[in-house]
C-alpha cells in the first residue's frame, strides 16, 4: 500500500515508535508497565536491528559472487565496545529515533549506557582490529572479521582498598541481540592424536592425521554498518561446543559422567579471553584457542571459495588474509594442512597459494613478547601442524643456506625453531616465512622491526616489509563520542569531513577566530563538567573542572611509565609543600587502566596511583591546585568520556617500545594536547601538528640504544638530582603508604637497581616539559589555539586512511557498493 511504511525498515517517527513497542511486547516479551532499562534497550537494538538486515544480507549476497575479492581480518581479539549507538550514527537514524524514544517518554541516552560493552579485546591491538572493521564497511571493502566468541571477555576492574580486583565479565547475561547463530555453518576442529603415512591410489606418498579428539566450531555473526553506505559486513566469532557424536559414543557405554565432562572440556576452549598483554605465557588452551578460531575460519573460507564456483587454485585471487600479531600464525601450518592433505594439491602449489593469501601484521618491539611454544606442547596439540612446519622450516633453512653459504648464526636466528634449550616454535618466524608481506603499525615500527627483531628476515626479502600507521574511525571517537564538537565542526566547516578527515584541516584559520576559539574553549569546559560529575559519583572524588585534565589511561604496563608521571605528581606536591604560594595551574590527574592479573609490579602502580592520591587529595595545603583520581575499569565505554574531556594526553613510553599507541590519536583528535616521546605513531602525530604544538620530551630511540650498552646506571640519576632524590626518598619512606616502607620497596628498588624502562634517565626532561604545559596552559587563549590545530591536523589518523593503505599495498581490495532496491 502507497505511504504506508514497513515496521521492520520505516523510519518515520510514528513508524519506529510501532516498531519499537512491538518489539518489547514480541521478542522481549514484556509490557510497558513491566519493561526494566534493558528491556528497553533490548526492543531499541531490535528495532535497530531490523534496520540494517536488509543491507547485512545484500552484502552477504555479494560476497558469493565470484569476482568479489574478500579481506578476512584473523584477530584473536576484536574490542567492538557497545554496538547501539554506533550503528545510530553509521545508520544516520539518530535523530528520529531520538524522538521516537523521548516522544515514549524514555531517554535515549540512558538506554545507550546501559549495553554490556563486548569486551572481546585486551587493549590496542583488539581495539584496533574493531577500528578497521567500521573503517572497511565504510569504504565498502567486503570484509569478514574472524575471532573468538569468548563466553568472558577482559575481566571488570574494581578497586578495593587501593588494589586492583578481577571480577568476571559476564557480557551476554541478558542475551545479546546483536548477534545471530549460523549452526548450519559449523565447522569441526580436531586435536591431538597421531599422524600416519600412506600411499594414495596414485602411488603418492601421503600423511593421514588420526586426531585424538573434535570440537565443533558454531559461528555467531555480527553486522557491522558502515558509516552511510549500504555495506554491513559481518563479524564472525566462534564458540566452541561438543560435537553429538560424542554424547552417543559415551552414553552408550553408559558413561554419563563422561560425556558431560567432554563437553564441558571441548566448551572450555571459547570460555575465556586471556587477560595478559605483551608478556606471554605458553599455555596450552592458549595455543587450543587460536588453533580453534583459525581452523574454523579457514575453513569458513575455503568453503566460500568454493561455493563460489572457484576452485582452490585462485583462494589468493577471492581472499586476502590479515594476521593481527602471531596470535593466528598457525594459519600458515593450517592452510597447508588443508590444502596438501584434506584437498591432496601439491607442496609447492599450495605454499605459492598460502604465501599469496596470508599478510602479517607485528605489533610489537618487546623481545619477551614474541609468541613462541615448545615443540612437546605443540606436537602433543597439533601433531600434523608440528610435522608440517619442520617441512616449511627445512625448505626454508635450505634456501637460506645457498643465500648465506656457512653463515650457521644467521640460520639459528632465522630458523622457526628455536634450539636452545628447551626447543620451541618461534610463531614471528613462521608468520614471516608464510605471509607474502610484512608490516608494523607506525612508521619508527616498522624501521626499527627492520633493524631490530625482524632485521634477518628484512635482509633476506626485504620486498616483503611494509609500514601501515594505525588509525581510529572518528565515527566513534568523534561523533558519537564528542557530538558537541562535532557540531561545532559541522557549523564551521560543514559536513562530509567524517569520511574524509583531511577536510578537518579547514578548521585552521578558525585557530585565529576569537569567536571560534570561545566556542570550542566552552565546549570542552562542559565535557569536562560531565567527566567531573561522573568521576563524583563513582569515586566520591570532587575535581575542579577549570583545572587541566590531565590524563593517562592505558594498559598498565611498565613500559608505558605510568610511575613516571606520579613521580612528576610527587614532585609538584613536594614542591608545594616547600613553597605553597608556588604559582601553578591547577591540575587534575586522572589514571585509568587495567594490570594483567598476574602482573604484580603493574597492580603495585595502581596501588600507588590510588595512595599518593589519598594523600595529595585530603591535603589542604596542596589540594585547591592538585587533584588524583584513578577511575576503575577503563573500557570502550568510558574512553568515549574521557578522550573528549582531556586537555592534555600522557603518551610517556620509554623510546622504541610503543609499537604506535592509538590512544594518542583519539586524545589528538578531541583536541587533546599530547606530552610525548619521540614513540610508536607520537613521531607522526608531532609532524602533522608541528613541534611547535607538542610537548616533547626525553630520550630518542638511539640515545636509549647507547645509553644501555654503555651500561646503564639509575642510581647515578638518583645521587646527582636533589629533587629526584627527595622524591623517590618521600615514597620509601612510607609518607604515601601510613608509614609502611616494604609496599613499594619492590617498585623502588627496581627503580633504583635496574630501572629497564629507563625512568630516571627521562625525569628531567620530563618534569622541565611539564613545567612548559603548566607555562603554556595559562596563556589560555594560545592554548584553545593549539587544541584547535591539533584537532585540525589528525586527518592522517582515520583508520579510513590505515584501511585505504593495507586495501591498496596489501589485498589489492576495492570498494564494491551495494545496491539496494527502494
Ligand atoms: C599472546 C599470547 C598469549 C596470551 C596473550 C597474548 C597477547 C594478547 C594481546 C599478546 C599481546 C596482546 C596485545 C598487544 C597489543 O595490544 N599491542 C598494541 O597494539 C596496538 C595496535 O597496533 C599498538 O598501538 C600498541 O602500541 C601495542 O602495544
Amino acid at each position: 500500500t502507497p505511504g504506508v511504511e514497513d515496521d521492520r525498515t520505516g523510519l518515520g517517527i510514528e513508524t519506529l515508535k510501532r516498531a519499537f513497542f512491538d518489539n518489547l511486547y514480541y521478542v522481549q516479551g514484556k509490557l510497558p508497565n513491566r519493561a526494566s532499562t534493558v528491556d528497553y534497550y533490548m526492543a531499541l537494538a531490535y528495532t535497530v536491528r531490523d534496520r540494517l538486515l536488509q543491507r547485512w544480507l545484500a552484502t552477504e549476497d555479494i560476497l558469493t559472487r565470484p569476482e568479489v575479492r574478500i579481506v578476512g581480518y584473523l584477530s584473536a581479539e576484536f574490542l567492538m565496545g557497545p554496538h547501539l549507538g554506533n550503528n545510530l550514527i553509521n545508520l544516520d537514524i539518530y535523530a528520529p529515533v531520538k524522538q521516537a524514544i523521548e516522544e515514549s517518554g524514555l531517554n535515549l541516552q540512558e538506554l545507550i549506557d546501559i549495553e554490556e560493552e563486548p569486551g572481546l579485546g585486551n587493549g590496542g591491538l583488539g581495539r584496533l582490529a574493531a577500528c578497521y572493521l567500521d573503517s572497511l564497511a565504510s569504504l565498502q571493502i567486503p570484509a569478514i572479521g574472524y575471532g573468538i566468541r569468548y563466553e568472558f571477555g577482559i575481566f571488570d576492574q574494581e578497586i578495593v582498598d587501593g588494589w586492583q580486583v578481577e571480577i568476571t565479565d559476564k557480557w551476554l547475561k541478558y542475551g545479546n541481540p546483536w548477534e545471530v547463530a549460523r549452526p548450519e555453518e559449523a565447522v569441526e576442529i580436531k586435536f591431538g592424536g597421531y599422524t600416519q603415512p600412506y600411499t594414495d591410489d596414485q602411488g603418492r606418498y601421503r600423511v593421514r592425521w588420526v586426531p585424538g579428539s573434535t570440537v565443533m566450531g558454531i559461528p555467531y555473526d555480527t553486522p557491522i554498518t558502515g558509516y552511510n553506505v549500504n555495506t554491513v559486513n559481518t563479524l564472525r566469532l566462534w564458540k566452541a561446543e561438543a560435537p553429538e557424536s560424542f554424547d552417543f559414543t559415551a552414553f552408550n557405554q553408559g558413561d554419563y559422567w563422561g560425556a558431560v565432562n567432554d563437553k564441558v572440556v571441548s566448551e572450555t576452549i571459547s570460555k575465556v579471553l586471556y587477560p595478559n598483554d605483551e608478556q606471554i605465557q605458553g599455555k596450552q588452551l592458549r595455543l587450543q584457542q587460536q588453533f580453534f578460531f583459525v581452523s574454523c575460519s579457514l575453513q569458513d573460507v575455503i568453503r566460500r571459495q568454493l561455493e563460489s564456483g572457484r576452485t582452490l587454485d585462485t583462494l589468493h585471487e577471492k581472499f586476502s588474509l590479515q594476521m593481527n600479531d602471531t596470535h593466528p600464525s598457525v594459519a600458515v601450518a593450517e592452510l597447508m594442512r588443508l590444502l596438501v592433505d584434506e584437498h591432496m594439491l601439491e607442496w609447492d602449489h599450495a605454499w605459492d597459494i598460502t604465501t599469496r593469501t596470508l599478510a602479517y601484521t607485528n605489533h610489537t618491539l618487546l623481545p619477551e613478547a614474541l609468541e613462541k611454544w615448545s615443540v612437546s606442547l605443540f606436537g602433543s596439540l597439533l601433531p600434523r601442524h608440528l610435522e608440517i612446519i619442520f617441512e616449511i622450516n627445512s625448505r626454508f633453512l635450505d634456501q637460506v643456506r645457498l643465500r648465506y653459504p656457512g653463515d650457521e648464526a644467521r640460520l639459528g636466528q632465522l630458523s622457526l625453531i628455536d634450539e636452545g634449550g628447551d626447543r620451541s616454535v618461534r610463531m614471528a618466524n613462521l608468520a614471516c616465512v608464510g605471509s607474502h608481506a610484512i608490516n608494523g603499525v607506525a612508521a619508527l615500527h616498522s624501521e626499527l622491526l627492520k633493524k631490530t627483531v625482524l632485521h634477518d628476515f628484512y635482509e633476506l626479502m626485504p620486498e616483503k616489509f611494509c609500514n601501515v600507521t594505525n588509525g581510529v574511525t572518528p565515527r566513534r571517537w568523534l561523533a558519537l563520542s564528542n557530538p558537541r564538537l562535532t557540531a561545532l565542526i559541522d557549523r564551521r566547516i560543514g559536513n562530509g569531513w567524517l569520511t574524509h578527515l583531511d577536510r578537518l584541516r579547514e578548521l585552521e584559520s578558525a585557530a585565529d577566530d576569537a569567536g571560534f576559539r570561545h566556542e570550542w574553549r566552552m565546549v570542552k569546559r562542559d565535557i569536562k563538567a560531565d567527566l567531573a560529575d561522573h568521576i563524583a559519583n563513582r569515586t566520591g572524588i570532587s575535581v575542579n573542572p577549570d583545572t587541566l585534565f590531565d590524563i593517562q589511561v592505558k594498559r598498565i604496563h611498565e613500559y608505558k611509565r605510568q610511575h613516571l608521571n606520579v613521580l612528576h605528581i610527587v614532585t609538584l606536591y613536594h614542591r608545594l609543600k616547600q613553597n605553597p604560594n608556588q604559582d601553578m595551574a591547577g591540575r587534575t590527574f586522572i589514571f585509568g587502566g587495567k594490570a594483567a592479573p598476574g602482573y604484580d609490579m603493574a597492580k603495585r602502580i595502581i596501588k600507588l596511583i590510588t595512595s599518593v592520591g589519598d594523600v595529595v587529595n585530603k591535603d589542604p595545603d596542596v589540594s585547591d591546585r592538585l587533584r588524583v583520581v584513578f577511575l576503575p575499569d577503563y573500557n570502550v565505554t568510558f574512553g568515549q568520556r574521557v578522550y573528549p574531556a582531556a586537555e592534555l594526553s600522557e603518551q610517556i613510553s620509554l623510546a622504541g617500545l610503543e609499537a604506535s599507541g592509538t590512544g594518542n590519536m583519539k586524545f589528538s583528535m578531541n583536541g587533546a594536547l599530547t606530552i610525548g616521546t619521540l614513540d610508536g605513531a607520537n613521531v607522526e602525530i608531532r609532524e602533522e601538528v608541528g613541534a611547535e604544538n607538542f610537548f616533547l620530551f626525553g630520550m630518542k630511540t638511539e640515545e636509549v640504544t647507547a645509553l644501555r650498552s654503555q651500561g646503564y646506571n639509575p642510581m647515578s640519576y638518583y645521587h646527582s638530582n636533589e629533587t629526584l632524590k627527595a622524591v623517590i626518598d618521600l615514597i620509601a619512606s612510607g609518607h604515601f603508604s601510613h608509614g609502611d616502607r616494604e609496599l613499594f620497596r619492590p617498585l623502588i628498588d627496581n627503580l633504583l637497581y635496574h630501572d629497564p624502562y629507563m625512568l630516571l634517565a627521562d625525569y628531567q626532561s620530563y618534569v622541565d616539559c611539564q613545567d612548559q604545559v603548566d607555562r603554556a596552559y595559562r596563556d589560555s587563549e594560545n592554548w584553545v589555539r593549539m587544541s584547535i590545530l591539533n584537532a585540525a591536523r589528525m586527518g592522517k589518523f582515520s583508520s579510513d586512511r590505515s584501511i585505504q593503505d593495507y586495501a591498496q599495498t596489501i589485498w589489492q581490495a576495492d570498494a564494491v557498493p551495494i545496491e539496494i532496491e527502494a
